[in-house]
């Protein structure tokens, strides 16, 4: 459970329930949770259990399995979240802005189901 500096990321942590998190799904391998600060109305954050991983490239090239199942995950909290219109974000690398490096994506909409309805 530990980053390659040998610490715990704060994911690997709030995986352990050490830190508290607004979790909104969670399957075997996957857990995902509401930004602590948000970028848009709707910002998930959806993670591997797995700390293995520093960024989508090194999940890509090493468990592309587990990389579909993230986004299926993430495509089903958008589906359930936004009104269908989403941004799907992989910071990779500290110049692009990855401040946590255990691999995630940002789930993004700019507005609520119940937003677009009536
Ligand atoms: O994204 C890392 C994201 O992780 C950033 O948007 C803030 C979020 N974050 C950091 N700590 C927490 C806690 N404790 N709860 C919820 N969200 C958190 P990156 O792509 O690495 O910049």
């Amino acid at each position: 459970m530990s980053s390659t500096s040998g610490q715990p990321t704060i994911f690997s942590r709030i995986i352990a329930r050490e830190i508290p998190a607004t979790i909104v799904a969670e399957t075997e391998h996957i857990i995902a949770f509401l930004d602590i600060a948000p970028k848009a109305p709707v910002h998930v954050v959806v993670t591997t259990k797995d700390p293995q991983f520093q960024n989508v490239a090194e999940l890509a090239a090493g468990n592309p399995a587990l990389l579909a199942e993230l986004v299926a995950v993430a495509e089903r909290i958008a589906v359930e979240r936004t009104n269908g219109q989403f941004r799907l974000v992989f910071n990779t690398g500290a110049a692009a802005g990855q401040t946590v490096f255990h691999v995630h994506a940002h789930v993004l909409g700019s507005q609520e189901p119940s937003d677009s309805m009536g």
